[in-house]
């Protein structure tokens, strides 16, 4: 192989790798309602444990995200936690609740997110608040992993019944969607104790 060859060959892969390499990039003005593929928002919770007003260290690094695609579009749910510190095969209620107020810890951010004036349910039942999730599955490693899914399609990231500055709640008890006949079943899915809280909040776009 000459010289020249083998420059013209090493220009020819280090520009393929390049291209290869090189992000996708959708050109997009404004507010991206014609790109299907990007959200419109994105937004994120950081979870903290509380014991009364006092913030506990957590070990982990957990945050659930939302993704709105366009503005009348329901809210995906994502995220993973590994090492919830949480019994292996257990069950626990979250929701989204109605103030992002952390001022007294997860005592402090009222019922769940309800505009709608419902009783409590099931995520997929027609009677709920927007804010009912349903339970979270810890599996037996104790880690969570929720896939990205619409969970109740009554939320939005924006308008009216935005979530954005509310609070997100895991409890310590399973919720029994309003079915348990307990005192705060159609309240609060007798879910028991707040055990870690967060405010949603507005992330960045991607790039
Ligand atoms: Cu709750
Ligand atoms: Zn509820």
């Amino acid at each position: 192989m000459t010289i020249f060859s083998a420059l013209c060959l090493f220009a020819f892969t280090s520009f393929a790798a390049i291209a290869l390499a090189a992000p996708i990039r959708i050109e997009t003005r404004g507010i991206h309602t014609t790109t299907p593929h990007r959200p419109i928002r994105r937004a994120g919770v950081f979870l903290r444990s509380f014991k009364g007003s006092e913030l506990v260290p957590s070990a982990g690094e957990a945050v659930i995200y939302f993704y709105q695609y366009r503005e009348n579009s329901p809210v995906i749910v994502k995220g993973e936690i590994i090492g919830t510190g949480l019994a292996p095969n257990s069950q626990h209620g979250w929701h989204i609740h109605e103030f992002g107020d952390l001022f007294n810890g997860c005592a402090s951010v009222g019922p769940h997110y309800n505009p709608e004036g419902q009783h409590h349910g099931a995520p997929w039942d027609h009677q709920k608040h927007a804010g009912d999730l349903g339970n979270l599955n810890i599996d037996m490693y104790g880690d969570l992993y929720i896939e990205p899914k619409v969970i109740n399609d009554r939320v939005s990231l924006n308008g009216p019944n935005s979530i954005i500055g509310r609070a997100l709640v895991i409890h310590l008890g399973a919720d029994d969607l309003g079915k348990g006949g307990k005192p705060d079943s159609l309240t609060s899915g007798a879910s028991g104790e707040r055990l870690a809280c967060g405010i949603i909040g507005v992330l960045p776009d991607y790039d």
